[in-house]
């Protein structure tokens, strides 16, 4: 079954629904309607990685995110953490997160893979490039993605990070065109032999593009669900949306498709 990260962002400035969940109570109530709609882990972070957003203090970035991850642990909610920076890392395994992810794959912050080492959570080492503002520029985006992604991960399991704990992230729209982006999904299955992969297509930009200018935000919703099926098919190991009952949705129909309808949720 392809696991469902539900997207929580605690920040004032984040893309698509920055500000929205900055008041502790909304963001439990929300994480918890994700829960319930089928996400494993609710993704929380606190720092904006939007095309011009300036990078935070780790002090500001835990004061935002620490009682969130503590108050999701306490409901029994599983808790993953996306983060540059090792110190919130280690304080959000220390209130309980289970999962680090990571979008610059430990390379932002050289403590990052040691923090990852010593907690053993699982690690979502994504491909990065320097960010979202960094001009893309590649030869065969798939097999160069693939190629540091692989190094990357030897480095990380001689620092000590369990390989088995390693899920990898093709990083779309980091240092990605859109066409560069479809590339990469359309050539998933390249990158499946090496790791679990997840994907973050969620309303982002390139999907925004097959709508209407000025299209709400939420008009990204069915095609991210559909990108999910989609990538379920073609081996992901995970997605990580805003829409959660949609993606689950996506995810039933392919699961459907795939068992003639002999579904096993036991
Ligand atoms: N994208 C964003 C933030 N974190 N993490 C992973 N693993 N993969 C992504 O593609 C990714 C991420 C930016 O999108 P957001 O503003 O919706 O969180």
């Amino acid at each position: 079954m392809t696991e469902i990260l539900g997207i929580l962002n605690v920040t004032p400035d984040s893309f698509s629904d920055g500000g929205r969940w900055e008041k502790l109570d909304d963001a439990v109530r929300h994480a918890a309607r994700m829960h319930e709609a089928g996400a494993r882990w609710i993704d929380v972070g606190g720092e904006s990685t939007r095309p011009g957003a300036v990078a935070i203090d780790p002090a500001e970035e835990q004061a935002r995110v620490i009682p969130v991850v503590r108050a999701l642990t306490d409901a029994g909610i599983p808790v993953s953490i996306d983060t540059r920076n090792a110190e919130t890392a280690r304080a959000a395994v220390a209130a309980g997160a289970t999962m680090i992810n990571d979008v610059s794959g430990g390379l932002y912050d050289p403590h990052m893979a040691y923090a990852a080492a010593e907690s053993g959570v699982h690690f979502v080492v994504m491909h990065w490039r320097g960010g979202v503002d960094v001009e893309p520029s590649y030869i065969d985006v798939v097999s160069e993605v693939r190629t540091e992604l692989r190094a990357r991960v030897a480095e990380l399991v001689v620092i000590g990070v369990p390989q088995e704990k390693i899920v990898i992230d093709p990083g779309l729209g980091f240092a990605k065109t859109a066409e560069h982006n479809w590339e990469l999904l359309r050539r998933l299955d390249e990158l499946t032999p090496l790791a679990p992969v997840l994907v973050g297509a969620s309303r982002k930009r390139f999907i925004g593009r097959l709508l209407p200018a000025n299209a709400p935000l939420g008009k990204r919703d069915a095609p991210t669900a559909t990108i999910s099926a989609l990538a379920a098919r073609s081996g992901a190991w995970g997605v990580r949306v805003h829409d959660v009952a949609a993606t689950r949705l996506a995810l039933d129909v392919w699961e459907h498709w795939e068992s003639g309808g002999r579904v096993d949720r036991s």
